[in-house]
């Protein structure tokens, strides 16, 4: 007899099915060690060798894994909880210049214009050879809509506030029932004026400015010659682009008016509203907006709704920056505007109630304040701020100091800014995009975009410098390294046809991405350089817009989605690469902003031309026919580009205010040398002197 041969084998252990007898990781652990004993050497050295390369692949591929997790995750949940742009929220839509406004909106306090202020000679465009793909024949899209009507309402609203922390923006239209205190008649008390359309403005330079003692020193510009303000446009009969906008304004405000009125934002398609504070978003939006297209009707209906029903004193937590930008740089606009102290009344008592979130370790405010507690908070999952947020509010508040001559608003949002002027971690001018609210460091560092999370940042450093009248010498600094820091790291030209776009860094590594909000840039650019800045600046403005405009066109909706990619090889045939997720547009206005920048620093008329392409896309895939306008999901589909349901206030509030301003002939409407525009194009003035 031969002894069996002798073999390696692995002895396996089969489970009962019913695991009853399955829990024992002491005997699992034996049985472990006794299968890889009886594992050959060769075996066991081939198991170790993969095991190593597994370790090494992964260390390799941690900067990406970071990168995904600190940038575009994180990205997309501030795009859904802040911003909310992601899940689906039309921005408003704006209507027309009208002359009676165009008559009213004169006086400001003139700027102090000094010799930083004579515009730069505008660089001729590079002109690329693009290759702009073949748009399909199109047909008007029309939307269906549900039948049903839901929350139909119509101006006067009777019903409170609802109110929800609607972080997903609109998605679950159930409002979160909310404690509204007893408020006393606080209106009641207070004079009522009579604000005529036109006297109002007229008379602003007495509303408006400071108390007696400041407004003395700041002497207001004589109102401007209405007659000066109309329009050619109009006044010649020519194609009317003015009142395109105006019937685009007017369509967007009906479906507010019939299905969300005094709520947030309007679902048109479903015909109803959703609600994120509480606060009537679209209709504080909008209000400056009427006023410069000269909706009058329009405007005493929604300054009735502020009169009677809009009310701060309720238990709701709402985003700083976003209340800041939308609400409470409304208000100030609107009261510049219109004179009227009602909004200057409400922008007092809404500034206060956002004074908690100042209230940190490191002063840099928190994301979340309950204006009716008084209490604030970061984010539930973290004690970061977002850096954009924090640093994207000082217009505003310091604003709001100089009327009420009460300087604590602008001592907490200065501060910030300090902190920020000295924190490390900064990349040649350029900063991470998230800040410690314990610490007052940045944190999630390595990552540098200008798009969502720190895009607005950029905008005010050079704003803040131009609406103190350009003494504060920090803000330039930190805005002229930052403009090189973009050159340096983040400028691109595509290989195709050398398109220039502005991508992102993270890790060292370069990613020719490029959200749509970074459009904005061409137009804060281009700014700077009206203002003295280097003229390459507006070299790089001029080729940027010129990008952004790309994104539209080569689109086969003629709409750009919310984040382009960009082709580094000649090879790679296409400038633009679209992916699937990024399809969608939600009406931003980044793009008509920057254009009318150009458009007033240049003269050159292609500007228009562009905008109004836009204008007549948003008609063709984004009106809905009984009222207002959506976003979409996708803007290579002109034959079903999927509508969201959603107009968010800022189609309302800054798209069609910018496609306005675009049109008007009018340089003095709004002048750039007399006003600066918050980032939800809420138009404040500039100061004639620094306050202090
Ligand atoms: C607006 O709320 C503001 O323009 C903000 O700065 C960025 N996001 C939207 C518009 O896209």
């Amino acid at each position: 007899m031969y002894p069996p041969a002798r073999k390696d084998f692995i002895s396996l252990t089969l489970s009962d099915p019913h695991g009853h007898n399955y829990n024992n990781g002491k005997h699992r652990r034996q049985s472990c060690w006794r299968k890889w004993k009886q594992l050959s050497r060769l075996q066991r050295s081939l198991i170790l060798l993969l095991l190593a390369l597994l370790l090494i692949v992964g260390l390799l591929s941690y900067p990406s894994i970071s990168q995904q997790w600190g940038g575009a995750s994180d990205r997309d949940d501030w795009l859904e909880l802040t911003d909310r742009e992601l899940n689906a929220a039309p921005p408003a839509v704006k209507p027309v210049l009208g002359l009676d406004a165009a008559k009213a909106l004169a006086p400001m306090p003139v700027p102090h214009l000094g010799p930083a202020d004579v515009p730069d000679t505008v660089a001729e465009p590079k002109g690329p050879i693009i290759p702009i793909l073949a748009k399909p024949p199109i047909k008007l899209f029309v939307y269906p809509q549900k039948k049903t009507i839901t929350n139909k309402r119509g101006p006067p609203s009777t019903k409170k506030d609802g109110n929800a922390s609607d972080v997903v923006a609109g998605e679950n239209p159930e409002q979160v029932v909310v404690h509204e205190e007893e408020e006393g008649g606080e209106d009641e008390d207070k004079e009522k004026k009579i604000v005529s359309w036109r006297g109002a403005m007229i008379e602003a330079e007495q509303a408006t400015e400071p108390p007696p003692s400041a407004a003395e020193k700041d002497a207001a510009a004589p109102p401007a010659d209405p007659a000066a303000t109309v329009p050619p446009e109009v006044s010649t009969g020519k194609v009317d682009r003015l009142e395109a906008v105006r019937d685009a304004f007017r369509h967007a405000w009906k479906g507010y008016k019939d299905h969300a009125w005094g709520h947030d934002e309007l679902k048109p398609i479903s015909k109803s509203f959703g609600e994120w504070f509480g606060l009537g978003l679209t209709l504080i939006d909008s209000l400056d907006t009427m006023w410069i297209l000269g909706l009058k009707e329009e405007f005493e209906e929604a300054k009735n709704w502020v009169e009677k029903e809009l009310t701060f004193n309720k238990n709701v937590d709402v985003n700083l920056f976003e209340t800041t930008i939308r609400v409470l740089g409304g208000l100030l606009s609107t009261y510049h505007l219109s004179g009227d102290q009602l909004f200057l009344d409400k922008a007092k008592d809404l500034g206060s109630r956002l004074m908690p979130a100042f209230k940190t370790p490191s002063k840099i405010p928190f994301s979340d304040v309950n204006i009716g507690k008084g209490t604030a908070h970061p984010p539930r999952w973290t004690s970061d701020s977002t850096l954009a947020e924090v640093t994207s509010i000082q217009l505003e508040f310091r604003e709001l100091s100089r009327l009420t001559q009460e300087p604590q608003y602008q001592e907490v949002v200065d501060e910030v800014m300090k902190l920020v002027h000295k924190l490390p971690g900064k990349h040649d001018g350029l900063v991470p995009m998230f800040i410690n609210t314990n610490s007052g460091q940045f944190s999630h560092k390595g990552v540098f975009t200008l798009g969502a999370r720190a895009d607005s940042y950029y905008e005010y450093l050079l704003k803040q410098w131009l609406q103190g009248g350009k003494t504060e010498d920090d803000l330039l600094e930190d805005y002229l390294q930052a403009v090189e820091g973009v050159k340096k790291h983040l400028v691109k030209q595509t290989g195709p046809g050398r398109l220039t776009f502005v991508g992102e860094l993270s890790h060292g590594r370069f990613n020719a991405k490029m959200d749509h909000l970074v459009c904005f840039l061409p137009g804060t650019l281009a700014l700077g350089a009206h203002n003295g800045l280097p003229g390459d600046h507006m070299d790089l403005a001029v080729q940027l817009i010129e990008t952004c405009h790309q994104m539209y066109t080569q689109m086969e909706t003629g709409l750009s989605p919310e984040i382009a990619h960009f082709s580094l090889q000649a090879s790679d045939g296409r400038d633009v690469v679209v992916k699937p997720a990024d399809r969608h547009n939600l009406l931003r206005p980044e793009t008509v902003e920057s254009l009318f920048y150009m458009y007033r620093f240049t003269n050159d008329t292609k500007y228009r031309d562009w905008g109004w392409d836009i204008l007549q896309s948003f008609n063709k895939y984004t009106k809905v026919p009984d009222g207002g306008y959506t976003s979409i999901n996708n803007v290579r589909d002109p034959l079903n580009p999927g509508p969201r349901d959603k107009m968010e206030s800022f189609f309302l509030g800054e798209t069609l205010k910018y496609l306005y301003l675009l049109f008007s002939d009018d340089p003095e409407l709004l002048s750039l040398d007399k006003y600066i525009f918050n980032t939800e194009a809420h138009p404040l003035p500039i100061w004639r002197s620094t306050p202090k």
